[in-house]
């Protein structure tokens, strides 16, 4: 299908000013030229537009809770309206409490064409806080569990009453940052998590079989690319780095792998921050890994 790309320039739910930049970091970046060089029609959409970022503390556990909830019925709107219309979106955030918006849009949709729906969430962190256990207040650690209905009812709700997903709908890949009262919440709910100790011990193209199995021709994949993913020696562009993630090689086998399925319907990229990057690096790598989500290969594999 064609691609839309849909800018959300806001850095509302992070502790850091300037994921805000991210959009104009992955055009500058050539994010739309890549995607036509795999033979993909592309149209960007623009920006998005919503409330500025008044960086205000959390007020009871959650900082900018009704600014982070008009960018997320804003997301969705977009989202849902780019999936009936028959296009793969591709929205570029922005942090990544976003994905409530375009996760929630994307599930709605999934639902209603009778669907299966796969989100793989690629991230240094499992993203499962709520008010009550979150260190910071910051919203972009919160969207996987408010998607799962553990969250505000203005969120939780961003799509309908019931929750957009269910934890068995959900991969996560390459975690390595989770709080303490988060790594209690995911193992209660029994989120299913490919931490990097789980990559090391069995490699990423074992991971990576077991995150995709059962994937087939009804599966609509989302995928969430969350930045900071990324090892930070080849990723510097994000608010929050932690150590010890997948390499470049590393990352583009997840990638690569992702493509070979042929399924992927929706994409996040999200927490780039060029504020902290060195010359839109971490930018133009996100993209080479978006050419590799959609095919580019060294050889022909078949
Ligand atoms: C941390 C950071 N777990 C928090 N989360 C981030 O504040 O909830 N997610 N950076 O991407
Ligand atoms: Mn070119
Ligand atoms: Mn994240
Ligand atoms: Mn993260």
């Amino acid at each position: 299908p064609p691609v839309a790309l849909i800018g959300a320039p806001t850095d509302i739910g992070a502790g850091h000013r300037g994921a805000s930049m991210g959009p104009e970091a992955l055009r500058v970046a050539g994010i739309a030229h890549a995607l036509e060089e795999r033979g993909l029609q592309v149209v960007d959409r623009g920006n998005l537009v919503g409330p500025m970022n008044p960086w205000q503390p959390p007020k009871a556990g959650y900082r900018h809770l009704d600014e982070v909830v008009a960018w997320n019925r804003s997301v969705a709107d977009a989202i849902y309206r780019e999936l009936g219309q028959g296009y793969l979106p591709i929205m570029l955030g922005g942090d990544h409490c976003l994905a409530m918006g375009s996760i929630g849009a994307v599930a709605r949709w999934c639902t209603e064409q009778g669907r299966k729906l796969r989100v793989l969430w690629l991230d240094a962190h499992a993203d499962f806080n709520t008010s009550v256990i979150t260190p910071s207040g910051n919203i972009h650690g919160m969207p996987v569990a408010c998607l799962c209905g553990y969250g505000p009812r203005e969120l939780t709700e961003l799509n309908g009453p019931a929750p957009a997903l269910r934890p068995d709908q959900i991969r996560q890949i390459g975690i390595r940052s989770v709080d303490p009262g988060e790594k209690k919440l995911v193992r209660d709910v029994g989120l299913d998590i490919y931490d990097m100790r789980y990559i090391d011990e069995i490699g990423v193209k074992r991971a990576m079989e077991e995150a995709l199995e059962g994937v087939d021709a009804d599966t609509h994949l989302h995928v969430s690319f969350d930045v900071d993913f990324l090892d930070p020696s080849i990723a510097p562009g994000v608010g929050t780095r932690v150590r010890g993630g997948p390499n470049y090689r590393e990352a583009q086998l997840v990638m690569e792998m992702i493509a070979d399925t042929g399924r992927v319907g929706s994409v996040d990229i999200v927490e780039l921050n060029p504020a902290f990057d060195k010359r839109n690096m971490t930018a133009k790598l996100a993209v080479d890994l978006v050419e590799s989500l959609f095919g580019k290969s060294t050889l022909m594999r078949e």
